[in-house]
């Protein structure tokens, strides 16, 4: 199977320090590392990744506007945005395509703020607590999704 739109994988503010701080919480990957497993995982599946990052909510909501008809699908970490941006949260149900929300670290483990995400209201599923694995169980979880949706 091919697919001929990409999946669109999206990250919030500060996963760019993501291997860099913090590794007890999320471990010693880099983005760029994420980005590699993400492109050799989707290109196994048959489908292709845009992978971006962006400390800007305004860059984000921009991008997914731009992505609406565009992509098969959604992959977003949406970091500290989750727990307070209703405004992602509407530019994402404004989205045809299925929505992954992954999450790194298990949120529900941690602070009582993270427990609430406005993401997780719009998205077809959610992933967390896998680590950076999380990334590639949603690609494969997308594959498994658009590959039903076709029959
Ligand atoms: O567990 C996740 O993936 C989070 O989305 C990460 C967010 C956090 O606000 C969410 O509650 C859960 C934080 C992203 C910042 O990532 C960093 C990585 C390394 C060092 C510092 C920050």
């Amino acid at each position: 199977m091919t697919v001929a739109h990409p999946i669109l994988v999206l990250n919030g503010p500060n996963l760019n320090l993501l291997g860099k701080r913090q590794p007890e919480i999320y471990g010693k990957e880099t983005l760029d590392d994420v980005e590699a497993d993400c492109v050799h995982h989707a290109a196994k599946l048959g489908l292709s990744v845009d992978f971006r990052q962006s400390n800007a909510e305004h860059e984000l909501i921009a991008w997914i506007h731009e992505a609406r008809e565009r992509v098969a699908g959604i992959v977003i970490n949406p970091a500290g945005h989750s727990h307070t941006s209703v405004a992602l949260m509407d530019a994402l149900a404004a989205c045809p395509c299925p929505i992954i929300e992954v999450h790194i670290s298990n949120i529900h483990r941690r602070e009582a703020f993270r427990h609430h995400s406005y993401i997780s209201h719009v998205a077809t599923g959610v992933i967390c607590g896998c680590g950076t694995q999380g990334y590639t169980l949603a690609l494969t979880r997308l594959a498994a999704h658009l590959e039903k949706a076709k029959r």
